[in-house]
């Protein structure tokens, strides 16, 4: 049995029940394959043992009264995976399905991401079973305060730096922010994400969608393809599906479906982005309220039927696994030619192999939804200098950071004989600093 087989049996076994986490491992570790036979010194040094064990996982009770005065009670999670390159960077999700084996997927991932950016950053992840929906903002204020009260004692500016995710946007980042200057009296960059007026960066709320274009903008370039005149299809109508839509329409792509987790709307002449925005950003509402402004747009109740829709590029940017095998071939067989990963592991594992079998330009969320993380990183930088960029100064340089990280993904694949598999090119691009570190800095 090779290396990287006995260790993803020794994962599996040890950690029952993880599922998603089984599922990131497998990808990672099966695509490194040809490095441990160039490399034999990694399996010396049991890297890969190691990097599949969290440096360190939290689990704790956050208990809240909501309001009407009854107890609740969640639980909090901060997975702190690696810290070879950096102190641990990563997300909070607050989404009712989150537990163990979805952080530790999600913080998995990030240590490969992460390295992608060229930044010094390890992995982290974090979050709860907290479910936001239907929450007053005074139950997410006293919920965000409880979490924070027991997380501070395990971050820090320089030790463990969280941001959002699913469910954690600027107004959650806001109360856990205040609580932890309240708790520590320390006003340090120690969250990112930040509102512009006390530490946030311009472009960090746009990052993640921008990036996502930015990387496609360059795939596509390589095979004569472009988003101007292109249909896209966006799942979600969050932070990442809001962003990546605008920069498409500023690149003169036609983006004709959104969804939630209830539904999608199509709309013929163009998703109007104004109206999505103030739905969901500002109103908190439901997508299929796109009706109520646009009548003469469709809404189609369950969102996995996005695929359905025809299109030339495909944004898959709401949650794990919302892209089978199934909708991979309804949108090969609509003549899609690239799909680009804004949320973390959107296509399961089949529809990749129906992606790549039929030559579709396929980016994986590691690499190409790696400008959010990129950009927080910038947001940590301006905090340690007491200093703000302009818009167009960070924005310059995640466009730059999502450039290289397409090219040494390429470069990568190439050098490894897999010419244009970005999924085995960014695991061993982001692999390979991070085992590096890891051999150098002993066995810790
Ligand atoms: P938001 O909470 O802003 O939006 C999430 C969107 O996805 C919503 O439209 C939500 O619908 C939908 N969604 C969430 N969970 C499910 C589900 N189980 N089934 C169907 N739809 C669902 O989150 P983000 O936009 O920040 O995150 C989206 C994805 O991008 C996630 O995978 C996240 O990990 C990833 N990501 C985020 C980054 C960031 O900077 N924010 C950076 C890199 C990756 P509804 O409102 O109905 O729940
Ligand atoms: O999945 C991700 O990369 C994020 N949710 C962003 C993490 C961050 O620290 O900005």
């Amino acid at each position: 049995m090779s290396y990287v087989q006995r260790v993803l049996e020794q994962t599996i076994k040890r950690n029952p029940s993880e599922f998603e986490f089984h599922q990131a491992v497998k990808e990672v570790l099966e695509s490194l394959e040809p490095v441990f036979a160039r490399r034999p010194e990694y399996a010396k040094a049991g890297i890969l043992e190691r990097i599949v064990e969290p440096e360190r996982q939290i689990i704790f009770r956050v208990p809240w009264l909501d309001d009407q005065g009854n107890v609740q009670v969640n639980r909090g999670f901060r997975v702190e995976f690696n810290s070879a390159i950096g102190p641990y960077k990563g997300g909070l999700r607050f989404h009712p399905s989150v537990n163990l084996g979805i952080i530790k997927f999600l913080g998995f991932e990030q240590i490969f991401k992460n390295s992608l950016t060229g930044l010094p950053i390890g992995g982290g992840k974090g979050g709860s079973d907290f479910d936001p929906k239907g929450k007053s903002e005074n139950e997410i204020m006293k919920f965000c305060q409880s979490f924070m009260t027991e997380l501070y004692r395990h971050i820090g500016a320089d030790t463990d730096i969280p941001a959002g995710d699913i469910g954690v946007g600027a107004r959650e980042i806001g109360y856990l922010f205040g609580q932890y200057k309240r708790i520590t009296n320390l006003y340090e960059g120690v969250l990112t994400g930040k509102g512009l007026t006390y530490g946030g960066s311009l472009v960090r709320r746009e990052a993640t969608g921008y990036g996502l274009i930015y990387f496609m903008e360059e795939a596509l370039k390589d095979r004569g393809k472009a988003f101007e005149g292109a249909t896209v299809v966006i799942s979600g109508s969050g932070n990442v599906a809001i962003y990546a839509a605008q920069k498409a329409q500023q690149l003169g792509a036609k983006v004709v479906a959104m969804s939630d987790s209830n539904g999608y709307v199509y709309d013929r002449e163009g998703i109007d982005l104004d109206i999505v925005r103030q739905l969901k950003e500002v109103e908190r509402r439901r997508i299929k309220d796109y009706l109520q402004y646009k009548p003469q747009a469709e809404y189609h109740e369950n969102f996995a039927d996005i695929w359905t829709v025809p299109c030339d590029i495909a944004l898959p940017c709401a949650t794990q696994n919302e892209l089978n095998e199934k909708a991979a071939k309804t949108l090969v067989s609509n003549g899609c030619f690239a799909v680009g990963e804004g949320a973390n592991m959107p296509c399961t594992p089949e529809a990749i192999k129906v992606f790549q079998s039929n030559n579709i330009i396929y980016a994986p969320g590691k690499a190409s939804n790696a400008g959010g993380v990129a950009t927080s990183c910038l947001e940590m930088t301006q905090n340690s200098m007491r200093y703000s960029w302009t818009f167009e100064e960070v924005d310059a340089k995640l466009k730059t950071i999502m450039i290289n990280i397409y090219k040494n993904a390429s470069q990568a694949a190439k050098e490894y004989g897999i010419e244009g598999n970005l999924v085995v090119g960014a695991n061993i691009a982001g692999f390979l600093k991070v085992a590096d570190s890891m051999l150098a800095q002993g066995v810790v």
